[in-house]
């Protein structure tokens, strides 16, 4: 064994109980964090997930072990007063202790590492198969926003300043494109063609919450499709993960993630941005799925912004990716030398669909209402 492999072996047995660990193995392509699926002999097969935390981007991670804790105790308290759920299988991930009992533990390195339990059984994908896994998509976004939507925002700290304020991220967008030096190709004129035609309309979700037509609610922060657990034998969602950016925030954020991410069947890691497409089926599928439950909360206002934060949160994302390429890749994980700007091609791609779809979203969201 490596010395990194028997060091990964060491830190999973801490979570371990006393479990015999039999496998570990990477899973998922979280850009941000390494996530690893630990699989132990414990009677019958048992899995549990190991995180090592990018502290680099959580830059303090004990706060979003807080947050975690707070929203999964609320959403585990509420889910015995939801009569509707009685009926289907939902769980909630819970943060696995260390035997003397904490939730985390630091590698020799100054390393952060957390323990999850795994919702067995199930599986997730990064694109959605058909109509009916698009709506159980959609229906684990709503019941997530339901069972957070009496816990008041301030109780969840902001683990991630910024996070999904387009204009800071247009700011810091100005800031690199200032410094930079080196000329561009047809590509980079692209995105800083479509970014500056976008500028002044991507303050608008800001703007609104500025006025007080939107507030402050627990959010995901992250719930693409790969983030939403499919029970294989049933075919429906039993779980969404992926906590560490549940936080205060517009639940649009959320709902335009869950959208850019679910109604993009080449899914966001193509290398043929030209072929990107918003399906509007899909997105009916997962609006249908949410509303189910969200309806009950979501005010007038709130579905009076649901289109732009569909095609803004798509057009943030390519922001973000564009950003991180002309800075050097500093934030996203990359695998290629221009990964980060096929990344920015196909988001920016998607909002050119979308804006080309407004009519035809904006009667989905009002025939759903
Ligand atoms: C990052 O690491 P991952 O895949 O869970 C990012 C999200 C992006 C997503 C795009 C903290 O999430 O905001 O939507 O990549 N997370 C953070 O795939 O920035
Ligand atoms: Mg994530």
């Amino acid at each position: 064994m490596s010395d990194q492999a028997e060091d990964l072996f060491y830190i999973a047995e801490q979570f371990a109980a006393d479990a015999r660990i039999v496998d570990i193995r990477e899973l998922g392509n979280g850009n941000i964090n390494d996530t690893f699926l630990v699989t132990l002999d414990a009677g019958t097969e048992k899995h549990f997930i190991l995180q090592r935390i990018n502290t680099r981007v959580f830059v303090n991670a004990e706060l979003v072990m807080h947050n975690m804790r707070i929203a999964t105790e609320h959403m585990r308290s509420r889910l015995y007063l939801k009569t509707s759920v009685k009926a289907r299988r939902w769980e909630i991930p819970s943060v696995l202790l260390t035997p003397d009992g904490r939730a985390h533990l630091r590698g020799s390195d100054g390393s952060f590492w957390r323990g999850l339990s795994f919702i067995e059984g199930c599986r997730s994908f990064d694109t959605i198969k058909d109509e009916r896994h698009a709506e159980e998509v959609g229906y684990a976004l709503g019941m997530f926003h339901t069972l957070l939507s009496d816990l008041p925002a301030e109780t969840l700290a902001d683990t991630l300043e910024g996070f999904h304020i387009t204009p800071e991220y247009l700011r810091h967008y100005d800031e690199v494109l200032a410094r930079r030096s080196a000329p561009g190709s047809p590509e980079i004129h692209r995105c800083t063609r479509f970014v500056k035609d976008r500028y002044a309309w991507a303050h608008v979700l800001e703007d609104a919450k500025k006025e007080g037509r939107l507030r402050l609610r627990p959010i995901h922060g992250d719930p693409k499709v790969d983030n939403i657990m499919i029970d294989e034998a049933t075919g429906r969602a039993a779980g969404i993960v992926d906590l560490d950016t549940v936080k205060p925030g517009l639940v649009h954020y959320d709902i335009g993630d869950c959208l850019r991410s679910g109604c993009n069947p080449s899914g966001e890691e193509t290398m043929k941005w030209e072929g990107v497409l918003f399906d509007t089926d899909i997105c009916r599928a997962i609006f249908r799925g949410y509303l189910a439950d969200a309806r009950r909360f979501l005010t007038e206002d709130d579905f009076a912004y649901l289109y732009d934060a569909v095609r803004l949160i798509a057009f943030e994302l390519g922001l973000r990716f564009f950003t991180d390429f002309l800075e050097g890749d500093v934030y996203f994980k990359v695998k290629q030398p221009e990964h980060n700007l096929a990344r920015a091609l196909v988001q920016f791609r998607l909002v050119e669909s979308i804006e080309s779809q407004e009519a035809a979203i904006r009667k989905i969201i009002r025939d759903l209402r």
